[in-house]
């Protein structure tokens, strides 16, 4: 039994000695979301958005200041796609978003510059407000269980299709000139199992502005004609994981094993203290 033990111990150790090695290297040289390699079937045209995989959850507050530094997508009336209305300035209405995931989760942080905000009206579609239009399966059909047209009015309403939903997490926090839009998406709403490096959603983002009350005055979507039912018009969303971020969470599983041999020795040694029966 102990000489199994110590056996276990000599290889955890090598394998801790070896991680430490490549997370050595990766520290020397990092890297970045733009080196990130994705087979060129993948990288869709129209653009796409690398979604980061996350350590840490991020709080869903509407402080978007627990997010890493990601790739990021600046939207506004030169770089949507679709343009309809009135927009005098970036601060008129324009938008930053980011995404990350995780196994259970696909998340958003969106910063709207939006310099009046305006939420009157019954529809979600009429007022300020962002809309999250999603291809789970990137099958390019719009009416399955992984299609959502999910939408963030500035006062928090969150509906899909228009109809008020609870079953994602979002937060909106207003601020002088604008406000943050932070989502939390169930990875069960868009795919069966669990998401890997390399996963591919379609995804497009679209931004309503209405400045004196009554219907939208602007709207702008990043990719595509609308957010709901032209999903082969959408760009993409592509699943990164960072090496360095691989290799900490495979130091930390090291870790907790280390650990639980250190247990299992201390048991060990109480049994080998008994008398003999
Ligand atoms: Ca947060
Ligand atoms: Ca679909
Ligand atoms: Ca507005
Ligand atoms: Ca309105």
């Amino acid at each position: 039994m102990k000489r199994v033990v110590l056996i276990l111990i000599i290889v955890i150790g090598a394998v801790a000695i070896g991680i430490r090695v490549l997370g050595a290297s990766a520290k020397r040289s990092p890297l970045t979301m733009a080196s990130v390699q994705v087979p060129a079937y993948q990288v869709a045209s129209p653009r796409s958005l690398h979604s980061i995989r996350l350590v840490a959850a991020p709080v869903i507050d509407g402080n978007l200041s627990d997010w890493p530094a990601g790739e990021s997508i600046d939207l506004d009336r030169h770089t949507a796609f679709s343009f309809s209305g009135y927009i005098d300035s970036p601060a008129d209405l324009s938008a930053i978003i980011r995404s990350g995931w995780d196994r259970q989760t696909l998340y958003f942080a969106i910063e709207v510059n939006d310099d009046i905000i305006v939420t009157d009206s019954e529809d979600v579609w009429q007022d300020d407000g962002v809309e999250i239009g999603l291809d789970g399966l990137n099958d390019k059909d719009a009416w399955g269980s992984d299609d959502h047209q999910y939408t963030i009015v500035a006062d928090g309403n969150t509906t899909d299709r228009s109809v008020p939903i609870t079953d994602i997490v979002a937060s909106v926090l207003p601020y002088e000139g604008g406000y943050n839009v932070e989502v939390a998406i169930p990875m069960s709403k868009l795919i069966p199992g669990v998401p890997i490096s390399g996963t591919v959603m379609g995804f497009t983002i679209g931004l309503h502005d209405d400045d004196d009350g009554d219907t939208w005055d602007a709207y702008l979507i990043w990719e595509g004609t609308n957010t709901s039912s032209s999903p082969e018009e959408f760009g993409s969303l592509i699943f990164t994981e960072r090496l360095e971020d691989r290799i900490d969470a495979l130091e930390a599983r090291i870790i907790q094993l280390e650990q639980q041999v250190q247990e299992l020795l201390m048991i060990l040694s109480e049994f080998e203290e008994l008398p003999p029966p």
